[in-house]
């Protein structure tokens, strides 16, 4: 009996790391952008592997006299995802 528990509950363990794992990505990609910012390949929809990749991106941003630029950039290795550059004065 207390062996079938344990099983049930080593199980349980188990199957919970991967739907943790998956969490932590959902919260720490949100914690970093707006949900608008997460649409990487910049085609009008949001996936969910987008989602997943946001906790592997960090941005910064650089502004000169005519554009304020935002770069996204893979943590890792500093290879880039995608830029969004806008006018600084709005015209
Ligand atoms: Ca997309």
């Amino acid at each position: 009996m207390i062996s079938r528990i344990c099983k049930k509950i080593f199980l349980i363990f188990l199957l919970s790391i991967p739907v943790i794992y998956i969490l932590l990505d959902v919260f720490v990609a949100y914690s970093r952008f707006e949900h608008d910012e997460l649409d990487w390949n910049q085609d009008g929809i949001i996936q969910l592997s987008e989602i997943f990749q946001g906790a592997e991106i960090i941005k910064f941003s650089k502004k000169t006299d005519e554009l304020i630029c935002v770069y996204y950039v893979y943590s890792k290795d500093g290879l880039p995802v995608k830029e969004v550059c806008n006018p600084t004065r709005a015209e």
